[in-house]
């Protein structure tokens, strides 16, 4: 029997800076209302989907800086996002912003949650692959200030079950590394979800600018097939405080293919029935990693070769 799960992915047009929370959430919910009227069971919002992408700028004054965070998951201005799923009976998946005290010290991360039907977090996941740099570069056309803003997530690539399947989360610049999909992959995961914000322009490498969207479909792609796993792409998307960004949300199935795709760059759904049974074939004969990817082959490999073992 397979085993179906209808997933809208929540393709945002840009929010921008004087927007507060509660028009964010307000949105947020328009689109789950639309979502579940268009059978979906989950809803995936993209990464920072709560506020504009503010490590596009440099925000000197730390007091400033912290409110782009949310010290509380679900707060005030998110509880009703928690309300509707739960009265709509969708899950979904949301980026943002944290600021966490847990440690006793103050740190903060780009972080993501998967919530269930029911309205309950089931799992939380914190940025990795941070790009950009932690210096303001004055004179640059928009900064990407995430090493200076965030820390790297501490809670490793985590798969839970929901939705009838296992289910992961990486964000942004997470998918352009193949380790990413395989930890989630040798968890088994069945479908992963991301957010990306993704500049149009590079400014450190501007020739790298008319191939955003090949790059973004090939490494999703790529990760999907290589771990037989739905991968769930969500941007937001337009023009955002001066920025572009990529649109181009995608539904990947487990053989590599683009199923959906987003047409627009504003808040858009991309809906798609994805049979989580659907990767069972490759995770069973090409992707089978207990029967091919044997890490005494590498070793063995790198004692013949000479190769600098990885540490
Ligand atoms: N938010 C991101 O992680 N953005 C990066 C950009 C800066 C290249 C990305 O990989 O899309």
């Amino acid at each position: 029997m397979s085993r179906i799960v209808t997933v809208a992915a929540a393709q945002m047009g840009p929010i921008q800076r004087s927007e507060t929370r509660t028009d964010a959430v307000r949105r947020l919910i328009q689109l789950m209302r639309e979502a579940k009227s268009m059978g979906a069971q989950v809803i995936v919002y993209p990464e920072a989907a709560l506020t504009a992408f503010f490590p596009h700028w440099y925000i000197a004054d730390e007091a400033e800086l912290d409110q782009w965070f949310e010290r509380e998951m679900p707060s005030k201005e998110t509880q009703p996002l928690f309300d509707e799923a739960r009265k709509l009976g969708i899950g979904f998946h949301l980026g943002y912003c944290e600021l966490d005290f847990s440690t006793g010290r103050k740190r903060r991360f780009n972080t993501a949650i998967v919530v269930d039907q029911k309205g309950e977090i089931v799992g939380k996941y914190r940025k990795v692959h941070l790009p950009g740099y932690q210096e303001n570069r004055p004179g640059a056309p928009f900064q990407n200030l995430e090493k200076r803003y965030f820390e790297v997530g501490d809670l490793g690539f985590r798969a839970w079950r929901a939705f009838g399947g296992v289910v992961g989360t990486m964000i942004c610049n997470d998918r352009r590394w193949s380790e990413s999909y395989r930890v989630l992959g040798l968890q088994d995961v069945e479908m992963i979800f991301c957010g990306y914000n993704t500049p149009v322009h590079h400014p450190l490498t501007p020739e790298h600018d008319r191939l955003g969207q090949f790059h973004n479909e090939i490494s999703m792609q790529a990760g999907a097939y290589q771990n037989a796993t739905w991968v769930i792409g969500v941007a937001k998307a337009g023009v955002e405080e001066g920025v572009d960004q990529i649109a181009g949300s995608v539904i990947v199935a487990p053989t590599g293919e683009i199923v959906a795709r987003a047409s627009t760059n504003q808040d858009e759904l991309v809906v798609a029935r994805c049979d989580l049974d659907l990767g069972r074939s490759y995770k069973e004969t090409t992707f089978n990693f207990a029967k091919h990817r044997r890490p005494e082959h590498y070793k063995m490999i790198v004692e013949r070769t000479g190769a600098i073992p990885p540490n």
